[in-house]
């Protein structure tokens, strides 16, 4: 189904209450200012895919790249904030069920104001270190290279998943259980091609949920929803859940 009738279909259930469940990618984050992981991009880091520098093996090899990376996109997090895309997920809390399940790493869901986020991917704000396995909140931009635990001394690594690595199993079964059990999932500015986060859609579609997607253009998971919203999620994803809400 297409618009308008599927975006009229997911406003209506959205306003009728209906249980939620929301898996965002980069593609949110988008209209923030933050760079996606696959697009075009004319950054100094554009050159490098990220299955070249989010991995261990990239870390092993060169970890002064690697942070100096992370730096690079915790200055960006850091001067910029959430857009009315996490802000329209947030308000929905006063009237539907929702659980957030994003795979970004900047933390801007809890700064927006969603209260029940999964973090699949970590977060670039938690470190942990090599050594004894201590984790730590640091916020400090620039971090500095390379940064050592405070506990051991021994070098420090951002507290994200990267590929080869496994999804915490506590934050990997409950985001089963929420695809599983929500009514609607909405999934919002993902490519949709890293698993097993891409797999929480086909695990919706298969429970009953209604599927909907925004994003700018058909991804990997397209295949699988029921509704394509196509636009900004920060255009569209507002004007759906403010449509079911009578504003
Ligand atoms: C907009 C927009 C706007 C733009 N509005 N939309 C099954 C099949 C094949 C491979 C595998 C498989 N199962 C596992 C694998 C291996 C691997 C994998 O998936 N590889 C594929 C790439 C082939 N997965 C793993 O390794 C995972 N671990 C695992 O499976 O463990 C078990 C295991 C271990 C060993 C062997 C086998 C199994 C871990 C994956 C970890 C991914 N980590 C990263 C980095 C996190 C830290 C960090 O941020 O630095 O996660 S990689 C990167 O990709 C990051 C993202 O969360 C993730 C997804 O990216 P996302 O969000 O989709 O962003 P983009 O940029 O790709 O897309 C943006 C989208 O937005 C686009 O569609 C745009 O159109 C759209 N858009 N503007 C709306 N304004
Ligand atoms: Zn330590």
């Amino acid at each position: 189904m297409s618009e308008p009738d599927g975006s009229r279909l997911v406003a209506e259930r959205i306003a009728s209450g209906a249980k939620i469940a929301a898996l965002s990618g980069a593609g949110l984050s988008a209209a923030s200012g933050i760079p996606t992981f696959r697009g075009a991009q004319d950054s100094l880091w554009a050159r490098y895919r990220p299955e070249d520098l989010a991995t261990p093996q990239a870390f092993a090899e060169d970890p002064e790249l690697v942070w100096r990376w992370y730096d690079w996109r915790r200055g960006l997090i850091a001067a910029a904030k959430p857009n009315a895309a996490h802000r329209s997920l947030a308000e929905v809390e006063d009237r539907n069920p929702i659980t957030v399940i994003t795979q970004n790493v900047d933390g801007y869901h809890q700064r927006a104001g969603s209260s029940r986020v999964l973090e699949y991917h970590g977060s670039i704000w938690k470190l942990r270190c090599l050594e004894c396995g201590r984790e730590t909140i640091d916020e400090r931009v620039p971090i500095p290279i390379l940064p050592s635990c405070a506990a051991c001394g021994g070098l420090l690594r951002p507290g994200v998943v990267w590929f080869g690595e496994i999804i915490d199993p506590r934050v990997m079964e409950s985001s089963e259980r929420e695809a599983a059990d929500c009514e609607v999932l909405l999934v919002i500015g993902t490519a949709g091609v890293v698993y097993p986060a891409a797999g929480l859609v086909a695990v919706a579609r298969d429970s009953g949920a209604l599927v909907a997607e925004f994003n700018i253009e058909p991804s990997g998971v397209s295949r699988w929803v029921d509704v394509f919203i196509p636009g900004s999620a920060a255009d569209t994803l507002p004007r759906i859940v403010r449509a079911g809400a009578g504003r």
